[in-house]
């Protein structure tokens, strides 16, 4: 078989990605991720569903707010639709070569934005017709795409929040465009990350409008999906600021009040970045939890953030520490559904070699798979369940198990604590953190 699609191959000199296991030292291959390997009844592959981010891979080119670009992709061609069609090819031969079954886009990561609204839809239609194609010959599946309604300047007062109608609007072609395309292409989740829907100041915005109109928004676009045929999950992907100071979506606990507020919860779920979570003083794990509890957990942007700096670096995830905690409440949640983890994580300005793209992925699944058998492990030993149950018997019987179902009332309840005895126990902290590192050091 051949890993690349097309007529051109542009990722030379690198090959299929393979497992060869901890003792390889083969930078080039897996040394945990071991796509067929059996896990609690499913495999790797099908608890991790991993995804590529097409923005970070083929579309960021190492430009940062103090330095223009330092990488130039294979598929470079100064004609714009060339070269989207190159990089549609490229994607694809780098999806089979490192094995992440899904993918996920922005309209724009893809096609070209054009120079007129017309110009727009049909560049986006002809792209969607190739991806099409590449998806058929390589069986990689799109995991979601979403409208990049934030970057062009007419969002810069936010889309579907803007206090402009015609703003609003015009960002509803967008997100038309791409529920087409994701209906065409078989999507499984769709997304709305809303990097300018927040403000900045009290001082010239009505906050309260702004947040109506964006359920409006999205009632709107979930009636549309589901009148196309789209059967999937819609998911909003919380994050706290930046670009904005104060994002709507804040965090998960704040996106759900926000979709259960509107009536939206049989249609919306969460997408949790792990560097979204961290921005908002949790922890990526606290965040995942917050959604499994609601029954909200829909996909997850695998990342990592950097613990000294206060923005969303995006970094690949490479910490086993986090992606282990990560792993057991999505184990314990039963798994990811219809959701992935999709690497919204990009290579450091400096990693300039078309290798890095690969290496980069390589360290997130091998991380992310590293977690999967540590967490699967502890789950089936029940060590820090049967923990947490223990601690928590009291409310299993008698009057707690009363209490629990809501059948005392306050004066019940203040009668038994008159007559309690209290006996203190430690929470044993430092002891699970012990035994957690040990089944890490293996
Ligand atoms: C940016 C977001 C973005 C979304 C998709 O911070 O993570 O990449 O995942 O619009
Ligand atoms: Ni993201
Ligand atoms: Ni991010």
């Amino acid at each position: 078989m051949d890993y690349f699609v097309g007529d051109k191959e542009y990722f030379k000199g690198i090959g299929k990605i393979k497992f060869e296991g901890k003792e390889s030292k083969n930078p080039l291959a897996f040394k945990v991720y071991d796509a067929k390997k059996k896990i609690a009844g499913k495999t790797m592959e099908e608890h991790l569903r991993f995804a590529t981010a097409y923005w970070h891979s083929f579309c960021a080119d190492g430009a940062d707010p103090f330095g223009s670009s330092t990488m130039v992709h294979p598929f470079h061609n100064s004609d714009p639709m060339k070269q989207a069609m190159a990089k549609a090819d490229a994607a694809f031969e780098f999806f089979t070569k490192l094995g992440t079954p899904y993918y996920c886009f922005h309209d724009i990561d893809v096609s070209v934005e054009g120079k007129s609204v017309s110009e727009y839809e049909s560049n986006f239609k002809k792209i969607t017709e190739i991806l099409l194609e590449r998806q058929k010959e390589t069986g990689v599946k799109l995991l979601w795409n979403t409208a990049n309604v934030f970057t062009h300047p007419r969002y810069m007062h936010g889309a579907a929040t803007n206090p402009d109608f015609s703003v609003v609007a015009r960002a509803a072609v967008q997100v038309k465009a791409c529920l087409d395309a994701n209906v065409r292409l078989g999507g499984e989740n769709y997304v709305f990350w809303g990097g300018r829907e927040g403000y900045m100041t009290l001082l010239n915005t009505d906050m309260k409008r702004e947040r109506e109109n964006l359920a409006t928004f999205l009632t709107m676009a979930r009636d549309y999906g589901r009148s196309i045929g789209f059967k999937g999950n819609f998911l909003i992907e919380p994050k706290p600021m930046e670009p904005t100071k104060h994002q709507y979506d804040y965090d998960a606990a704040t996106t759900i009040a926000f979709i259960r507020e509107f009536g939206l919860e049989d249609d919306f779920k969460c997408n949790i970045e792990a560097n979204h979570a961290t921005l908002a003083g949790h922890t990526f794990e606290h965040d995942l939890q917050v959604c499994s509890d609601n029954g909200m957990l829909g996909s997850v942007d695998a990342n990592q953030g950097d613990a000294q700096n206060g923005w969303d670096t995006d970094e690949f995830p490479t910490n086993v520490y986090e992606t282990t905690l990560a792993m057991l409440v999505i184990m314990r949640a039963g798994g990811l559904g219809h959701g992935g983890l999709n690497f919204d994580a990009k290579r450091r300005r400096g990693s300039i070699d078309n290798e890095d793209l690969f290496l980069s992925h390589i360290g997130g699944m091998d991380s992310f798979a590293f977690g999967l058998e540590v967490a699967s492990k502890i789950i089936e030993e029940r060590v820090l369940d049967d923990f947490i149950t223990e601690r928590y018997a009291s409310f299993d019987s008698g009057l707690g198990k009363k209490f629990s179902q809501g059948a005392m009332d306050l004066c019940a309840l203040a009668e038994h604590g008159r007559t309690v005895s209290i006996i203190e126990k430690s929470g044993k902290q430092e002891k699970l953190q012990n035994l957690l590192n040990s089944y890490i050091l293996g």
